[in-house]
């Protein structure tokens, strides 16, 4: 197992978060599914030049984007939008593609349940068959109910999984199962044979190490089921508003590049724009966590 992080948590040049988690011994970058933002010979480039790889991307399914949508139009440029984040991995040596089929933030259904399973495994067969051919693993991601209404536990990505093809993977988030599994470890044994991917937050969505989760224990379940992937750090901050903040200064008021749409995904997972200096101390705290018990 390897440490990896995903970047998509705050708006920043890429030059700055690969030289911060260099300096602070990460091993791989899970990079954020936005493939029109990233010329890949030079993401490669500066990956090396630090010693990091790529270990995959996650779906950033904001807007229209969703593989199950009611208008079929919607989920072909959905699936183009995976099969972009497929190439972009492809081109960066990476191993995988962290995929949650539905929008985050949508969270009541406008069709029968029959009609859109149908269409999330059409849909994701078609990403899958493409992965297949790129050389590239597809982790179906449960996400809490919260954010979609749609896969929020790992039986449910594993029933999918299985109705899209042998290969087809599972990646679990310890924060998600935190909220929706009643036994985050029986879980992971559940998953094992097509565990592709873990990701990691406390189940505060702080670092790991921050809140309630059993770290040791969960990473002593993944190594028991034979998980070798990398543990990708995707803490995604509450902030603070009021006087009884522990992080005075952490909201970043004025946050530099970051798009209405982007504003809005953070706002959709319960966080928003915050500073350097968190940012920095949450990275850091997370693999203060996790390094001793890899
Ligand atoms: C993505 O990996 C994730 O965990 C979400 O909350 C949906 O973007
Ligand atoms: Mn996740």
């Amino acid at each position: 197992m390897h440490l990896a992080i995903h970047n998509w948590m705050r708006a920043e040049p890429l030059e700055k978060t690969i030289d911060r988690i260099a300096s602070q011994g990460y091993h791989a970058l899970e990079i954020q599914g936005t493939p029109d933002q990233y010329d890949t010979k030079y993401v490669r480039q500066l990956l090396k030049s630090k010693g990091l790889k790529c270990w995959g991307s996650v779906t950033l399914m904001m807007e229209e984007r969703n593989l199950l949508a009611k208008e079929e139009a919607q989920r072909a440029a959905s699936i183009q939008y995976v099969k972009d984040v497929i190439t972009m991995v492809k081109e960066l040596d990476g191993h995988m593609v962290s995929v949650v089929p539905g929008t985050v933030g949508k969270i009541v259904p406008d069709s029968r349940p029959e009609e859109e399973w149908e269409w999330a495994v059409e849909s994701m067969k078609e990403c899958y068959d493409f992965a297949e051919k790129s050389g590239l693993l597809l982790g179906i991601e449960p996400i809490n109910r919260f954010e979609t209404y749609f896969i929020n536990r790992g039986d449910q990505a594993l029933a999918l999984a299985e109705a899209v093809g042998p290969n087809c993977g599972v990646c679990l988030d310890a924060f998600h199962m935190n909220m929706e599994e009643d036994d985050s470890v029986a879980a992971i044994h559940r998953t094992k044979e097509r565990l592709v991917g873990f990701h990691v937050a406390d189940n505060n969505r702080m670092a790991p190490g921050m809140g309630t989760i059993d770290w040791p224990k969960i990473v002593s379940t993944l190594k028991e089921v034979g998980y070798d992937g990398a543990l990708s750090v995707e803490f995604c901050p509450p902030l603070d508003r009021t006087p009884a903040t522990p992080y005075p200064g952490s909201i970043d008021e004025n946050p530099e590049g970051l798009s209405p749409e982007q504003l809005k995904f953070l706002e959709d997972h319960g966080s928003s724009a915050f500073t350097e200096e968190f940012y920095s101390m949450l990275t850091q705290k997370s693999i203060d966590t996790l390094r001793p018990l890899l």
